[in-house]
């Protein structure tokens, strides 16, 4: 029987984040947590990049060109959309969700996805460096976690 799960190890691993603009005292808190995470698992703050896009709906295209580069082991990618502010919230939203989605599978690199998507933006701060922590902190630990898993699972058929 073989078991895989990833180690939250960071070292040697190169790691881009997306962050949205939109809600930007929010997402740069969430930038804050993912960087501190990932130095806290070992990654050199020279292998992170940030790219900065004006609002979630823009982050895929964005992930997806880094991906495309084979420069990472893993994206991270950042942002807030909050109801409150839009009618159009469930289309921003999705689209950031399923377009990330289909950047990992259609790269085979883990993009880690933390866009907020909360009913209010007491709610998004929290989720940033508040009451509920930092979902940054979370990404990062995840982004190592699943560059570890990928590197012990069997590999793929040439
Ligand atoms: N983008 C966000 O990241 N969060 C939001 O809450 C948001 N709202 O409220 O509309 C938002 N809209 C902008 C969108 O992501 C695009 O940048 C814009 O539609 C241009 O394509």
């Amino acid at each position: 029987m073989s078991v895989s799960r990833g180690e939250p190890v960071g070292r040697g691993r190169h790691v881009a984040i997306v962050v949205a603009r939109f809600h930007e005292h929010v997402t740069a808190k969430l930038l804050e947590g993912a960087q501190a995470g990932l130095r806290a698992h070992g990654v050199a703050d020279d292998a992170m990049d940030v790219a900065w896009v004006p609002g979630a709906f823009e982050i895929p295209l964005v992930a997806e060109r880094m991906a495309a580069t084979g420069m990472y082991d893993a994206l991270i990618c950042l942002g807030a959309v909050i109801r409150g502010e839009t009618a159009h919230f469930d289309l921003v939203a999705a689209e950031a969700a399923r377009g990330v989605a289909e950047v990992a599978r259609a790269t085979g690199i883990p993009v880690i996805f933390e866009v907020l998507a909360t009913e209010t933006l007491a709610q998004a701060e929290a989720r940033a460096g508040g009451a509920h922590g930092n979902k940054g902190w979370d990404a990062a630990t995840a982004a190592v976690e699943m560059a570890s898993l990928l590197d012990d699972l069997p590999k793929l058929e040439e």
